[in-house]
């Protein structure tokens, strides 16, 4: 994390595509900046830390015509649901910056035409294939061939368009990697974009004329800017890139170049290949380093949309907390490569290192000296040393130090290995030290023990949890506040060292940090996740999924394939369905004759709806919108040759139709009219 601005630190996450709702493959890259940007404040440096969401491109005004919305309604909504889960989850970025906005509109017209000024974009014309999903155009012969990467039916384009000379870029380009070996990690990525660059170049289209959801090229309004260029430049505008105002001019000054772009390896191409040459051609500053690390997968591949195997945050933050789940992904993920996420190991990694390990070690370190000294932290006594103690001093020191490279080294996992081991080698020296019997004898000598043990126990959990604070930083904030040291942000973490606990300091209220999570807490999060995923069915067009192909394998996928492969945000729709595919559905009216609330779900009703030819039990996640007794006699729409399936451990027959507005809430369809019972809808 070197910085020739020396002081400040720019860290950015991709502009997440609106075109799908936020999961946890999100959250993990947000998750990762966020706790290096706090890490980074917390070393006294100046930090500017952003995110936000990317709004333009085909893909996007189709996904918005299928839910029959405007773009920027569609994309409103969206960005919305990304920046509110940012503030759930206390993250902490300094900006969000949305493409649609003017400032990034702007900036990114300043850009291009200064590209163009500088002799790096002219007019051509393009005929051939063009993959929507990945914005890219292809190698593909004939219309509708398959995408050579993700294996989408390709469309045939003629279009007019810009270009940019990437072509002439080539050797700037090796040269600057040459000159910077650390651009571009972790290694394997850098290797690859070498190889890559080395085998050639071709001029880039950066405009579009086939669709309008973009940013108009300046003077030539017929034109929209490539989604990528658009994309990437969000970077600079974010921090006054195109803006006249001196203030902004000072921000950007301060703070570009970024330190680091983190990334997920399948966009390393766009950012070490692109971004790199559009700013040796604008003649602007390159970033620092771009970081690409591997893939979150969920039953065993990437967790995607389209494949349906997604897992949301907003499910662990309801159940076990944001801190349990920023703990999982730094911990369970080696950085850099993929790792597997599973609600098993979620727990298993609770229980085991939160809820025993550090749990443990802070509420029995803190109610003994509650119990032992009234509340205030002993003071040691030199006399009653031992090597034990001695031991501890050094590990912990030892701790500092190396926690601290291998957080450098963004060896997360590692560095967290490294505190735990502090952690259990202080819960072993608790348990042979027994501190519980020394206070039984009640002598002088054993009292000075007894304060020495503990004064040794509570500086090693202070070590701790200051290390990992930007980790874990809610657990972490009320631990500080146990010990009696107040707001934990206070805290330099550059003078961070063994032997700075002050005796006398009063504790604070002690109470437990990290609840054990049983076993049933692992059925429940599956449960609730199947009914988020329900619920989301009506608020997102689903995707068509695409033709099986290389890209769809694990972290065997090359991650500078011409295209973005396997985005999450597919072409969105709007493939039409034939009247055949509706007629597939089977929608009948029913009558509501029972309704009740399930046991442990605040969102869920159990009806029993008479559809004429039966009785269904349908399970619905309407219990926000209805109370159950006003639905009893109530006329429904329910889909009626749905696969059952189980919610809460009921069996559901059937889904009730209704509309789902913008905040979730559910309005069930209806007729003016009286319709008999079982009449079927067409
Ligand atoms: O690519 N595992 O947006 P996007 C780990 N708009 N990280 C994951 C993940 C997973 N399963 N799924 C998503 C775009 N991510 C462009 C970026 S930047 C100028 C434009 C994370 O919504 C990871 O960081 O498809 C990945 O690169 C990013 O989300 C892709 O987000």
């Amino acid at each position: 994390m070197d910085n020739d601005k020396p002081g400040k630190f720019y860290i950015t996450t991709p502009i997440y595509y609106v075109n799908a709702r936020p999961h946890i493959g999100h959250t993990y890259t947000t998750v990762v900046c966020d706790t290096i940007a706090r890490r980074q404040r917390m070393m006294g440096v100046d930090t500017f830390f952003l995110t936000g969401t990317d709004e333009h491109g085909q893909k996007i005004e189709r996904s918005a015509a299928a839910a029959g919305c405007s773009p920027k309604e569609f994309a409103d909504r969206v960005s919305g649901e990304f920046r509110s889960l940012w503030e759930r989850m206390k993250i902490t970025n300094d900006d969000f910056i949305r493409t649609t906005e003017p400032r990034h509109m702007r900036g990114v017209q300043a850009m291009f035409t200064r590209l163009q000024e500088r002799g790096f974009i002219y007019k051509g014309s393009y005929s051939g294939q063009y993959c929507v999903s990945d914005e890219l155009y292809v190698d593909a012969v004939g219309p509708g061939a398959p995408c050579p990467e993700c294996g989408r039916p390709t469309e045939t384009v003629h279009e007019e368009n810009y270009f940019f000379k990437l072509s002439a870029m080539q050797e700037p380009l090796l040269k600057f990697y040459a000159e910077h070996p650390d651009f571009i990690r972790p290694e394997t990525r850098r290797n690859e974009v070498v190889a890559f660059v080395k085998s050639g170049l071709r001029d880039l289209s950066v405009s579009r004329t086939s669709f309008k959801w973009g940013i108009p090229v300046p003077g030539d309004p017929k034109h929209v800017i490539y989604v990528w260029l658009d994309a990437l430049a969000n970077y600079m505008t974010a921090i006054g890139y195109g803006s006249d105002d001196p203030a902004d001019q000072r921000k950007l000054a301060r703070y570009w170049p970024a330190d680091v772009h983190m990334i997920g390896k399948e966009i390393v191409r766009f950012h070490c290949v692109y971004w790199p040459a559009f700013l040796l051609a604008a003649d602007l500053p390159l970033p620092r380093s771009i970081i690409a690390h591997g893939w979150l997968l969920f039953e065993e591949s990437k967790m995607s949309k389209s494949r349906g195997n997604i897992v949301r945050s907003e499910t662990i933050l309801e159940t076990l907390g944001q801190d349990a789940l920023r703990y999982f992904l730094l911990r369970e993920v080696v950085f850099g490569q993929d790792g597997a996420f599973s609600f098993d190991a979620l727990v298993q990694r609770y229980n085991a290192d939160l809820a025993n390990d550090l749990g443990n070690l802070s509420s029995r370190t803190l109610s003994m000296i509650a119990r032992y000294f009234e509340g205030e932290i002993p003071y040691p006594s030199p006399s009653e040393s031992t090597p034990a103690d001695e031991a501890i001093e050094k590990l912990a020191q030892q701790t500092i130090a190396d926690f601290h490279a291998q957080f450098e080294q963004y060896q997360f996992s590692r560095a967290l290995e490294t505190a735990w081991g502090l952690v259990s080698a202080v819960n072993k020296y608790i348990v042979e030290n027994e501190p519980w019997a020394v206070a039984e004898r009640d002598d002088k000598d054993s009292k000075a023990r007894l304060a020495t043990i503990l004064h040794t126990a509570v500086e090693a959990l202070r070590v701790v949890t200051a290390l990992v604070h930007p980790v874990i930083p809610e657990a972490t904030a009320r631990i500080w506040s146990q010990l009696g040291l107040g707001d934990i942000r206070q805290l330099d973490l550059r003078q961070l060292g063994w032997g700075q606990i002050q005796a006398g300091t009063k504790l604070g209220k002690v109470e437990a940090v990290f609840p054990r999570a049983d076993k049933s807490m692992i059925e429940r999060m599956q449960q609730m996740e199947q009914q988020r995923s329900a619920e989301s069915e009506t608020k997102t067009p689903p995707e068509p999924q695409p033709a099986k192909s290389a890209t769809e394998t694990t972290s065997s996928k090359p991650t500078l394939s011409p295209t973005q492969g396997d985005k999450s945000g597919a072409p969105a729709v709007p493939e039409k369905i034939s009247a055949e595919d509706f007629f597939k559905i089977e929608m009948r009216v029913g009558e509501v004759k029972v309704a009740e609330k399930v046991k442990g779900a605040d969102k869920l009703l159990r009806l029993e709806v008479d559809i004429g030819s039966e009785v269904r039990q349908v399970v619905a996640g309407i219990a926000k919108a209805y109370e159950p007794e006003k639905l009893v006699g109530r006329k429904v729409v329910i889909v009626a040759n749905l696969q059952p399936r189980k919610l809460r451990g009921l069996e559901s027959n059937g889904m009730i139709v209704a509309a789902s507005l913008d905040d979730g809430q559910p309005v069930l369809a209806g007729f003016l009219e009286d319709v008999p019972i079982g009449a079927k809808l067409k």
